[in-house]
């Protein structure tokens, strides 16, 4: 595998769970050894002609499904992708995404999962630090596909969903072992350069299995699939992989907007979504929502940002559903609360960890634990959470302690129950509604700019989205706003991260020790910002 790895080259790409712990995952029944494709298999066997999947075009059972998969995994042999080969999956909400992506699995091809809203500077970053040899897409990205073959050399085919399934087939089908990397998820990340998460058939199995578990589904549950369906939320909290599990239905929304949500709710009779806090408040303040039947609908679940307890106390009385908060993460630890909790623990903390085998620490600064029921940084470890990223040793090195825990960057406490409740960040990153973005990321771009000399990237709050961005920059001359923005744009950096506020300062504020630490200084602009309001 090592001579298709352009760059950069390291000999472990990454970072396997240590002997003694996969060994005790194991006994435990937790790793059970099944592969994507076998857990398809096994669905389309036991719940063949039920629906699995739907869309505004097609409405696949789990038999179709099935053989759809099949014959998707046979092209990308024909293809000539190899077992272990990348594959950046670039679709927007429909079947055919799982389609491919339980293709790829078949093939032993991992999908690498962008999301719609990213742009060159994204899937060109995500094609050469993954050495991806194919980028799949829905046809309207062909202009972006061009320029991104043209950038990174290893990307030798661009497919468009749709032809997949027309190809011609190669075969046979390769071995998969479960205990290898089935796809390489994306991180929020607090890096200039994106990081990509190693998750194994058997660790993301576990979870999807405990997360049908802990939500109750039954082959009775309708999913709405409202947030991109390619984040770790959708995917897997429970998402479209539980509801598969479970033998349920998978409605894709082509947009979370009510206008599109609320008469696919009433037309599927959805019984369960999971959106971001910034949705659920439009959702709630919608005059749409008194022309549809939401009756359905028996748990909103929301989670990927904070959701304050006055939003999260109104869900029940204006939705009529039941509220589940979920913390999670795409590099493993997922929480939530549970539908027997008590209310307060409902409305005010965001759950709690999956397994009993999710080992949790609230560390001070130097890494010792805080007394209990003090504020902290969470640190994880346990049996799906990443012990690395994809390829990137030095990173680790810093995200992840000697004894393999990692390092969230959440500020939590821990109650008596065991809930955590997140009381802030400790990275540097902003959370936009849900959508993550790395400050760094941002600055490195501003700094690409001729007249920009420094530049930092702070969180403000907001009321709706629970932040926003702000760039404080320093120039040579003077750059306005909006060409700033434009010029961000046209370096092909996806909407959400060009910023909301610019700035333009003399100079930034001292750190103290002398030293400029960009770090220090967002956290100073940060405060100056907060007191300001
Ligand atoms: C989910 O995953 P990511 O990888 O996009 O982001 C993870 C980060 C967490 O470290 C935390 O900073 C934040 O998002 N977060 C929350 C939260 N859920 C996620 N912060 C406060 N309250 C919450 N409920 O966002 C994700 C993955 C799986 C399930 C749900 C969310």
């Amino acid at each position: 595998m090592s001579d298709r790895l352009p760059f950069p080259w390291v000999p472990f790409p990454w970072v396997p769970f240590p002997d003694e712990f996969a060994a005790r995952y194991r006994e435990l029944g937790y790793w059970t050894g099944e592969t994507f494709g076998d857990f398809l298999a096994a669905k389309a066997a036991a719940f063949g002609e039920r629906v699995a999947v739907v869309d505004s075009e097609v409405r696949w059972s789990y038999r179709e499904l099935d053989e759809r998969a099949t014959r998707i995994a046979a092209s990308f042999v024909g293809l000539g992708i190899a077992p272990g080969d990348r594959v950046v999956v670039h679709l927007p909400n429909v079947a055919e995404f799982v389609a491919v992506v339980f293709g790829l699995f078949r093939a032993g091809a991992l999908p690498v999962f962008a999301l719609p809203s990213h742009r060159f500077a994204e899937i060109s970053a995500f094609c050469s630090i993954s050495g991806a040899v194919g980028y799949v897409i829905a046809d309207s990205s062909r202009a972006l596909a061009d320029e991104v073959v043209a950038a990174v050399p290893s990307v030798r085919h661009v497919l468009i969903a749709a032809d997949l399934a027309e190809l011609p087939a190669g075969g046979p089908l390769p071995e998969v072992d479960a205990s290898a990397v089935a796809f390489l998820q994306l991180s929020g990340g607090s890096t200039g350069v994106p990081k990509l998460i190693p998750r194994t058939h058997d660790d993301y199995l576990y979870s999807v299995r405990e997360s049908a578990a802990i939500c109750g589904l039954t082959p009775e549950t309708v999913y709405l699939v409202a947030l991109p369906a390619a984040h770790n939320f959708p995917m897997s909290s429970p998402g479209i992989l539980g509801v598969l599990h479970a033998g349920g239905r998978v409605v894709m929304a082509s947009a979370p907007s009510p206008d599109v949500v609320f008469p696919l709710i009433e037309r599927e009779r959805v019984t369960l979504t999971g959106v971001v806090p910034p949705l659920a408040l439009q959702w709630m303040a919608s005059p749409a929502r008194a022309a549809h039947d939401l009756s359905s609908l028996k748990v909103l679940q929301v989670g990927g940002a904070k959701f304050v307890p006055e939003a999260a106390a109104r869900v029940r009385p204006e939705l009529g559903c039941e509220l589940q908060q979920v913390f999670g993460m795409a590099e493993g630890l997922v929480n939530y609360t549970r539908s027997d909790d008590p209310e307060d623990v409902v409305i005010g903390s965001q759950g709690r960890p999956i397994s009993p085998h999710d080992e949790i620490r609230v560390v001070a600064e130097d890494d010792v634990e805080v007394a209990p029921g003090e504020v902290g940084e969470l640190l994880t470890r346990g049996p799906y959470t990443i012990r690395g990223y994809y390829r990137a040793v030095e990173h680790n090195a810093v995200a992840f302690t000697a004894d393999g825990f990692y390092r969230t960057g959440d500020l939590v406490r821990v109650l008596p129950s065991g809930h955590l409740v997140v009381e802030g960040r400790a990275k540097d990153q902003i959370n936009r509604g849900g959508e993550k973005i790395a400050a760094e990321e941002i600055e490195n771009h501003l700094l690409a700019h001729p007249a920009v000399h420094d530049a930092a990237v702070v969180a403000i709050p907001d009321e709706f989205l629970g932040e926003r961005t702000c760039a404080f920059v320093i120039t040579t001359e003077p750059v306005a706003a909006p060409a700033l923005r434009a010029f961000l744009r046209n370096r092909g950096l996806a909407a959400y991260k060009i910023p909301d506020r610019v700035e333009t300062v003399e100079a930034f504020p001292h750190t103290g020790v002398g030293k400029t630490s960009r770090r220090d200084l967002r956290r100073a602009l940060a405060d100056t910002l907060r007191k300001a309001r």
